[in-house]
């Protein structure tokens, strides 16, 4: 097979094509930079920052981080429990290198990072590890593929690996019961604040781009 006799990569994921992305990226930037001018978002600003009376251009807070894509299995070039049998499921090698549209249905932002949730199909669900969704507390009894994600950027010195952890912990929350406060009907959809810096924005319509699954070695 194609993956034998070859070192395991760092991870796999589906990588978003051109002009798709670019269009995801603006569409985050906009949000952004809505988002930092509402009042709801004014009066939570001490999540963001601990000097009082301080602006937070969100824009500039959060850096972005490589290509955009939805990791799904982080191997660590093997290192990583279950990177090896991943590599060898027959769904990832039949996929490997297949497009297939992704649909990204909420965008979020915590003190932490900025993310968009994508929602699988059940043929992508054949691509995600059962084990996902088991390192946050709270979080283990999500659905398979709760954590599926696009980071879109993360704050100074946080990695990109926090994006699902935050995801898992809003959906912990709102599973929880706690609806979320909700805030503002933007044009996108309906923006909810879940405390403690976390917003998340349902989208109206869900976001459709075409993505190739693959992998990077870096
Ligand atoms: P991300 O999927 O949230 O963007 C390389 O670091 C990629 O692997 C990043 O995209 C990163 O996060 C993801 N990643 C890093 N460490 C991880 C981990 N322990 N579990 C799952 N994904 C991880």
């Amino acid at each position: 097979g194609q993956l034998e006799g070859t070192s395991l990569p760092l991870f796999f994921g589906w990588f978003l094509l051109s002009p798709a992305k670019e269009k995801i990226c603006c569409t985050s930037m906009d949000f952004l930079k809505t988002l930092d001018t509402l009042e709801a978002f004014k009066k939570h600003l001490n999540d963001f920052t601990q000097e009082a009376d301080k602006e937070v251009d969100l824009e500039q807070y959060f850096k972005s981080k490589g290509p955009l894509h939805c990791t799904t299995k982080f191997c660590n070039y093997g290192k990583e429990d279950g990177a090896k049998e991943y590599a060898q499921n027959p769904a990832v090698r039949e996929f490997y290198g297949s497009v297939s549209e992704l649909s990204l249905s909420a965008l979020f932002v915590t003190p932490r990072t900025v993310g968009a949730s994508v929602a699988l199909t059940e043929e992508q669900l054949l691509l995600w590890p059962a084990d996902a969704e088991k390192e946050v507390e709270g979080a283990s009894s999500l659905p398979l593929g709760s954590r599926a994600h696009v980071t879109l950027g993360c704050a100074e010195g946080v990695e990109p690996v926090q994006t699902g952890l935050d995801l898992l912990e809003i959906l912990a929350v709102q599973q929880g019961g706690q609806k979320g406060e909700l805030v503002e009907e933007m044009e996108l959809g309906s923006l909810s604040y879940y405390g403690e810096g976390r917003w998340l924005l349902s989208l109206r319509e869900p976001i459709r781009t075409p993505a190739c699954f693959s992998s990077v070695y870096g």
